[in-house]
């Protein structure tokens, strides 16, 4: 075991695995089921890693308490998902108080910038502009009815992808009937699209979903309701699962644009250089696409989430 105050430097020094704690979201939707498949092969025993999972069921007093028990165990670095962006400081600084790296993977935390070591994740913003952008043209001179199914409050991607899209409509004819949350997940999509269809019915004709799964979960409510998906409600999504490009290329979903989960690997050699001491960016972000119904038939076969 080692002396130094970081639960010490390990794995290349020859001195046993790299100890990593790592707490993530939970597992709302199969962005986050690729996220922790890719984070886990990549913190691998074979890597140099010693690794603790630790899911949150999407709560943030679960988190805190398990990075709590990271420091206690002494672990050389954590890794964590941040459910939400705020509430974070004071375990931070118990974490920098016990010089242990936190490497932020995904979601980011409005906690000052000296409490973490580095945020591996995407460009929520841009990704909510890019779904804005493509409304705001398929519907220039049409009328836009649109409904949103934001993700979990107070996460920073809901609050990104809301800044992004509202970005690219202002100007527009584009109409915003209602914006309610379904927690990233597919129930609770469908649930309040059920509730949009009752209040605003047929004069909907846009879904903007902040997830695939959101979006997964709406189709069903949108057929109950006797209307076509892609067709009577055109539908735009962020993600791009597979599930979320079937449902494109099956002409449900209309257009989708991707948030890469595969950080893993980045996230592995970000731990090792500040496990080691070495200097790492504050902030490294993952390339995104976006598919219409032609890319997406051309990417399902080899995609890998
Ligand atoms: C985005 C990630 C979001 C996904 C959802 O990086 O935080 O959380 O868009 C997931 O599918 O639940």
């Amino acid at each position: 075991a080692c002396s130094s105050g970081a639960g010490g430097a390990s794995g290349d020094s020859g001195s046993g695995p790299i100890k990593i704690g790592f707490s993530q979201v939970g597992a709302e939707s199969g962005w986050r089921t690729a996220n922790t498949k890719s984070l886990k092969e990549a913190l691998a025993s074979d890597n140099g890693f010693k690794l603790t999972f630790s899911d949150a069921q999407q709560k943030q007093e679960n988190q805190i308490s398990a990075i709590r028990s990271f420091i206690t165990q002494g672990v050389d670095a954590i890794v964590f998902a941040p459910v939400v962006e705020t509430g974070w400081d004071d375990v931070l600084k118990e974490a920098k108080d016990a010089e242990i790296p936190v490497i932020l993977e995904d979601r980011s935390v409005d906690s000052d910038p000296s409490l973490y070591t580095s945020r591996v994740g995407d460009d929520f913003e841009k990704e909510g502009e890019t779904a804005g952008k493509w409304v705001a043209d398929n519907f220039a001179g049409k009328s836009a009815n649109l409904v949103v199914l934001e993700g979990t409050t107070g996460s920073a991607a809901a609050n990104d992808r809301t800044t992004g899209f509202n970005q690219a409509i202002k100007g527009t004819d584009v109409k915003v009937l209602d914006s309610q949350t379904g927690n990233f997940t597919r129930s609770e999509g469908k649930t309040v699209m059920e509730g949009f269809l009752q209040k605003y019915g047929k004069s909907i004709n846009v879904l903007f979903a902040q997830n695939d799964d959101m979006g997964l979960g709406a189709l069903d409510a949108i057929k109950a309701a006797g209307l076509t998906p892609g067709k009577d409600i055109q539908i735009v999504t962020i993600d791009g699962t597979k599930d979320g490009l079937t449902a494109l290329a099956d002409g449900q979903f209309n257009y989708v644009v991707e948030c890469n989960p595969l950080l893993g690997d980045k996230v592995a050699e970000v731990v090792k250089a500040a496990v080691a001491g070495k200097k790492v960016d504050k902030l490294y972000l993952a390339k995104d696409e976006a598919f219409d119904q032609a890319a997406a038939e051309k990417a399902l076969p080899t995609r890998p989430y």
